[in-house]
């Protein structure tokens, strides 16, 4: 059974790194889809630190292969401090975006608290798109296609900096990293992708694997000194049962398999951080998309249909 932590949510409203506007809504659509109270429920101590704040959205095309960097940057600082400091305090932090490049801040924060307390770092990475562009590989200079290269230390120094890091001493190893659910990827990314041997299930190996097949090799060599940490792109869900994203890609997981993919997770009992990313009410149907991001993350905090020992 998962051990019941104490949770801190946080909210960084910005869209800074997408292609749509919008995603800046993400933080206040799944507190008003319940989260607190629906964790609340099943007895975790939940905690809201509120927003952060930050640059607002120029809408500028990109500069040098990247739009918006600047503004990237400081928000990336604000939501590195912002997890880090709760990790401190004993908590687990759950990012609500906000774009997916907050995962900069988010899992730098993760990197060097790990690195800090002789943690072993895991992530799985749930989406459509591997978000392993540079300025160089991407077709649309948003920094949202871009964070697991940067945190890999490829990417704006600013960016690959924060929490610390460098280039050559970067936030984290592509061998900690599990992509799950991935459909679309550039051409350019693609080749690196494999260059760099990010480990990726994709909807191919998916389909043709199981869920369940899938979610024991991400799962496996997790030990009792791992720091689980899970970044959820809400388009990492088929569009059908998730609309309420910038950029959804069809033939995503259904519902089942996403439950099942999180109730895997919570059964290792390691999740230690948590991003929920992307989600955009401006797109939405009457906040559906925010409401079944909170059924997921229930599972993932170890709610299932009967009770398990
Ligand atoms: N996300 N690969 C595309 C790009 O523009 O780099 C899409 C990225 C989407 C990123 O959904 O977090
Ligand atoms: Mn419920
Ligand atoms: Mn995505
Ligand atoms: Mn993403």
């Amino acid at each position: 059974m998962t051990l019941l932590r104490n949770v801190s949510l946080i909210g960084a409203p910005t869209d800074i790194g997408a292609g749509a506007r919008g995603a800046s809504m993400g933080p206040e659509a799944i507190r008003v889809a319940g989260l607190a109270e629906a964790l609340q429920a099943h007895g975790v101590d939940v905690e809201d630190r509120g927003d952060l704040s930050g640059p607002r959205n120029p809408w500028q095309p990109p500069v040098d292969g990247y739009r918006h960097l600047p503004e990237v940057v400081a928000w990336n600082r604000a939501v590195h401090d912002g997890v880090h400091g709760i990790l401190k305090d004993g908590r687990l932090p759950i990012l609500l975006g906000g774009d997916h490049c907050l995962g900069i801040g988010s899992i730098s924060a993760v990197a060097r608290h790990c690195r800090d307390t002789g943690k072993k770092l895991r992530i799985l990475w749930l989406d459509a798109h591997a978000d392993f562009n540079t300025s160089a590989l991407t077709p649309s200079g948003n920094i949202h296609g871009m964070p697991v290269a940067t945190l890999c230390g490829f990417g704006a120094p600013d960016l690959v900096q924060v929490g610390g890091f460098s280039a050559e001493r970067p936030a984290i190893s592509p061998k900690w990293v599990r992509q799950i659910g991935i459909r679309s990827v550039d051409q350019g990314e693609k080749r690196f992708v494999h260059e760099q041997e990010l480990e990726v299930f994709d909807m191919r190996y998916i389909d043709e694997m199981g869920m369940k097949h899938t979610m024991e090799l991400a799962l496996a060599t997790l030990d009792a000194n791992t720091h689980l940490h899970v970044s959820f792109d809400v388009d990492f869900l088929d569009p059908a049962i998730a609309p309420g994203v910038g950029t959804t890609v069809p033939g995503g997981p259904s519902y089942r398999e996403a439950q099942l993919c999180m109730e895997m997770i919570a059964d290792t009992g390691r999740l230690a951080s948590l991003d929920v990313m992307e989600l955009n009410p401006a797109l939405d149907e009457k906040n559906r998309t925010a409401l079944l991001a909170v059924d997921l993350i229930e599972s993932l905090f170890g709610k299932s249909t009967l009770m398990r020992k």
